[in-house]
C-alpha cells in the first residue's frame, strides 16, 4: 500500500520540474568519447610546434668532425664573434617555433659550466672560461619568442666511467642541471646512438652496452617528468616523441600519431638505439601509444659546420618540399642549422632559411577558405557546438563532429568567388585521437565533382599538394573513420608549385 500522504507533496515539489522536461528538447549529445590513446597536455602543446630548428655545435665545429672521439681538447672551443641573437633570430625569420641545441654531443664537451666535469665551455679561452653557450641561447630564444629544449647525449666517449653504474649518475646529473637552470624546456632529445670506441678519459678503447638496462631509462625519463613536467621526451621509443626512423627529414604516408615501439629484434625489449626504427616512418594505426613522431634533417649534409660543405645548403625550395612530408603528414619537422666557426649561422644558409620563411608566410598567412560557408551531410544532432563553420574559423579548438553512429561525411566549402589554390589544410580535433582512416578531396568544376586529392591519416595535420586548381567549390570525404570525425580545420591556400613526380 502507497502512503498518499509522502507521494503527494513529492509529487507536488516534482511537477514544475516534470513540466519543464516536457517541454525543452532533450540535451544535446556531449562531445564524441576519445577513440584509442589520445595526447597527453605536453603532447598537445608540442603538437602546436610543427616546426623547430636543431642547433649542432661542439668542438666538432673546430675539428671538423661529425664524431668527436672525446679526447679534444677544451682548447679547440673559441667560437671568434658568437651571436645568439643572431642564431636564433634567423631561426625564427625561418618560421621556426623552437630550437633544441646540443648541450654536449657524443664527444662529451659540455657546452655549460658543469659542475661534475672541466670537459666543458668553462675550460675553453671562449670568453676567459666565463661564458655559457646553453644560457646564451636559451636567453636568445625567449628574446625572440621560440621554445628552448635540449640534447644531452647519453654516449660520453670523452667520460672514464660510461659503460658503468657510475657514468648514469653523471648523466642525470647534468640532466639535472639542464632540467633546472635553464627556465622551461620543451623538448628533451636523446640519441639512439650509443656505445662504441672512444677515448674514455685515456682508455682509448670500445665498451659494448646493454642499450635496453644500461641507462635505466624509466628513472631517467622520471627524472624529466618532475623536473619539466611541460616538456616532452624524444628518443627512438617515445616515451612522448618517436624518432620517425630517417635522418632526410620525411615521414612516411600515412604517418599515424600512434605507435607500439618494436623491439630491434624478436624477444628483445626496445631502447633507445635498439628497435625496429623502420616501422616508425608510418606508425601503427592501432598502436598502444600516442607517440608521434619527428622527422629530423639538417640543412646541410653533415649535422656540424664544414667549411667545405658550404655549396650543399639545402635550397628554400627542398626545405618547403621537407616541410610538406613532414608537418604535412602529421609529424614536426626539426630542421638543423649548425653555427660556423664565429657562432653564427652561415650567410648562405641564412639567406636559404629567410627564404623558406617567406614563402611560409606567403602561403599559410591566407586562407583562401576565409567566408566560405561550410555544408555538410551532418552535424552532431542539434548542437551548436559541433557546428560546420568550426572548421573555417581558424580557431583550433572549435571542430565540426558528426552523430557518433556516422563514420563516413562531407564538408563542402563553398567560397564567395571562384579562387585558385594548391594546397588544403586539414586538422583533427587532437583531443578526442586519430580518429579518421581514409579521406578524399574533390572539387567542383561546374557539372560534377572531380577528385584531387585522397589517403590514409589526417591527426594533427594534413597537407594535400595538388597542381593548382580554379574553383568556387571544394569538399572534404571522410571516407572512413574510427567513430565520429571530429575536424578543427579545413583550410587553402596557394602556394609553390610541387616538384613535378
Ligand atoms: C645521430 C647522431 O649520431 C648525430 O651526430 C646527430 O646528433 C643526429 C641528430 O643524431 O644519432
Ligand atoms: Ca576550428
Amino acid at each position: 500500500m502507497t502512503d498518499r500522504s509522502v507521494v503527494r507533496p513529492l509529487v507536488l515539489l516534482f511537477l514544475p520540474l516534470l513540466a519543464a522536461c516536457a517541454s525543452t528538447p532533450p540535451p544535446p549529445p556531449p562531445a564524441p568519447a576519445p577513440f584509442g590513446p589520445i595526447p597527453s597536455p605536453a603532447q598537445l602543446a608540442w603538437h602546436e610546434r610543427e616546426f623547430y630548428a636543431f642547433i649542432h655545435f661542439a668542438p666538432n665545429t673546430f675539428t671538423g668532425r661529425e664524431w668527436g672521439y672525446g679526447d679534444e681538447s677544451p682548447g679547440v672551443f673559441n667560437p671568434t664573434d658568437f651571436d645568439a641573437d643572431q642564431i636564433v633570430s634567423t631561426l625564427a625569420d625561418a618560421g621556426a617555433t623552437g630550437a633544441i641545441l646540443t648541450c654536449k654531443h657524443h664527444d662529451g664537451f659540455a657546452l655549460w659550466d658543469s659542475a661534475h666535469t672541466t670537459h666543458d665551455v668553462a675550460s675553453s679561452p671562449w670568453m676567459d672560461g666565463r661564458g655559457d653557450v646553453v644560457r646564451a641561447i636559451a636567453d636568445a630564444c625567449a628574446r625572440h619568442g621560440l621554445a628552448f629544449g635540449v640534447y644531452l647525449s647519453p654516449w660520453d666517449r670523452n667520460h672514464a666511467e660510461y659503460g658503468r653504474p657510475a657514468y648514469v649518475n653523471y648523466f642525470r646529473a647534468q640532466l639535472t642541471e639542464l632540467l633546472t637552470n635553464y627556465g622551461p624546456i620543451f623538448e628533451v632529445w636523446f640519441d639512439g646512438a650509443n656505445g662504441g670506441d672512444g677515448y674514455y678519459a685515456g682508455a682509448r678503447e670500445t665498451r659494448h652496452i646493454d642499450r635496453a638496462t644500461y641507462y635505466g631509462w624509466p628513472e631517467t625519463f622520471e627524472l624529466v617528468r618532475t623536473l619539466q613536467p611541460g616538456a616532452v621526451i624524444f628518443s627512438d621509443i617515445g616515451p612522448d616523441v618517436r624518432w620517425v626512423g630517417n635522418e632526410a627529414g620525411f615521414a612516411g604516408d600515412p604517418c599515424w600519431a600512434t605507435y607500439t615501439p618494436p623491439p630491434a629484434e624478436r624477444g628483445g625489449v626496445a631502447a633507445p638505439g635498439s628497435t625496429d626504427y623502420r616501422q616508425a616512418e608510418h606508425g601503427h594505426r592501432d598502436g598502444a601509444f600516442w607517440m608521434p613522431a619527428e622527422a629530423d634533417v639538417s640543412i646541410r649534409p653533415g649535422w656540424f659546420y664544414h667549411e667545405q660543405e658550404n655549396d650543399r645548403v639545402r635550397s628554400p625550395e627542398n626545405l618547403f618540399d621537407l616541410y610538406m612530408k613532414s608537418v604535412g603528414r602529421g609529424a614536426a619537422f626539426l630542421l638543423n642549422v649548425p653555427p660556423d666557426r664565429r657562432g653564427r649561422i652561415h650567410e648562405t644558409d641564412a639567406a636559404s632559411l629567410g627564404a623558406f620563411g617567406r614563402t611560409l608566410r606567403e602561403t599559410f598567412g591566407t586562407d583562401l577558405a576565409a567566408g566560405a560557408r561550410a555544408v555538410v551531410s551532418n552535424t552532431r544532432t542539434g548542437n551548436a557546438a559541433f557546428a560546420a563553420s568550426n572548421v573555417t574559423d581558424s580557431d583550433p579548438q572549435t571542430y565540426w563532429a558528426t552523430d557518433d553512429q556516422i563514420h563516413a561525411a562531407e564538408v563542402t566549402l563553398e567560397l564567395p568567388a571562384a579562387r585558385t589554390f594548391n594546397i588544403v589544410s586539414l586538422r583533427e580535433f587532437l583531443p578526442l585521437g586519430q580518429r579518421i582512416d581514409r579521406w578524399a578531396i574533390d572539387v567542383w568544376r561546374g557539372d560534377g565533382w572531380v577528385e584531387i586529392g585522397a589517403g590514409e591519416a589526417i591527426g594533427a595535420r594534413r597537407l594535400v599538394w595538388t597542381d593548382p586548381v580554379t574553383t568556387d567549390r571544394v569538399r572534404l570525404r571522410v571516407v572512413d573513420a574510427r567513430g565520429a570525425p571530429a575536424i578543427s580545420e579545413f583550410a587553402i591556400h596557394l602556394g609553390p608549385l610541387r616538384p613535378q613526380p
